[in-house]
């Protein structure tokens, strides 16, 4: 019984406590292969020059300068295995590298006691999505470069995608172009067509 309810203890912190941490996994967990998923084909993904791409910063941070695939790999990384959820029914358990985004907000400058960090992306008919300020600041969200060790390849969100182990797959925004940090509710992709927008811890 003591066995069950420190589960059951576990699964409530876990739903509602923001700040709990996701579980993680051993790498042979890891769903192989991993799902690609998004409102279109793989086909239609976006192709992003890397020497071209640059992460725009915009919004109520103290340095807006965009950011260079080069200079954002130089920044400290970290990895996490951990399972996504995708409200179309399906979980898969996967392993991200990148930069926590709580020390890139702190590296930008950002007003942290702001609401929202809004993630725009660089699909052909537009994907963004909105993640509250203390999901921004979970020591598990991140900045992704990585998957499975190897550049982030284009299925999965090339050169840049937000890791949110706490979160749904819909607010884990690939093919990541702009960040703002706004008080400025400002809607998302599959969060105007009804799904709630905190969709996790
Ligand atoms: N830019 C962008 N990000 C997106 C999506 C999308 O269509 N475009 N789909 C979301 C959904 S619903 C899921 S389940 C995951 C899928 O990520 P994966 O392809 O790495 O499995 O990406 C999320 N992020
Ligand atoms: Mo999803």
């Amino acid at each position: 019984m003591k066995t069950v309810s420190k589960f059951n203890d576990a699964v409530q912190d876990f739903i509602f406590n923001p700040d709990a941490l996701a579980p993680t996994f051993p790498e042979s967990a890891i769903t192989k292969p991993f799902p690609f998923n998004a409102y279109y084909d793989l086909d239609d993904a976006p192709e992003i020059d890397a020497d071209d791409w640059k992460l725009e910063v915009r919004g109520l941070v103290d340095n807006k300068k965009s950011w260079t695939l080069p200079e954002l790999y130089k920044l400290p990384q970290v990895s996490q295995i951990t399972r996504h959820i995708c409200v179309e029914g399906w979980s898969a358990i996967g392993s991200w590298t990148g930069t926590p985004l709580r020390d890139f907000l702190k590296l930008i400058g950002a007003d942290t006691r702001a609401k929202y960090v809004w993630f725009q992306c660089a699909d052909k008919d537009g994907y963004n999505s909105p993640l509250d300020m203390r999901s921004a600041l979970h020591p598990q969200t991140q900045m992704t470069f990585k998957y499975a060790n190897e550049i982030l390849p284009r299925a999965y969100g090339f050169p840049m995608k937000i890791r949110v182990p706490t979160k749904l797959g819909f607010k884990n925004p690939k093919y990541v172009i702009s960040m703002e940090v706004t008080n400025d509710y400002k809607g998302g992709y599959w969060e105007d067509q009804g799904y709630n927008s905190f969709s996790g811890s």
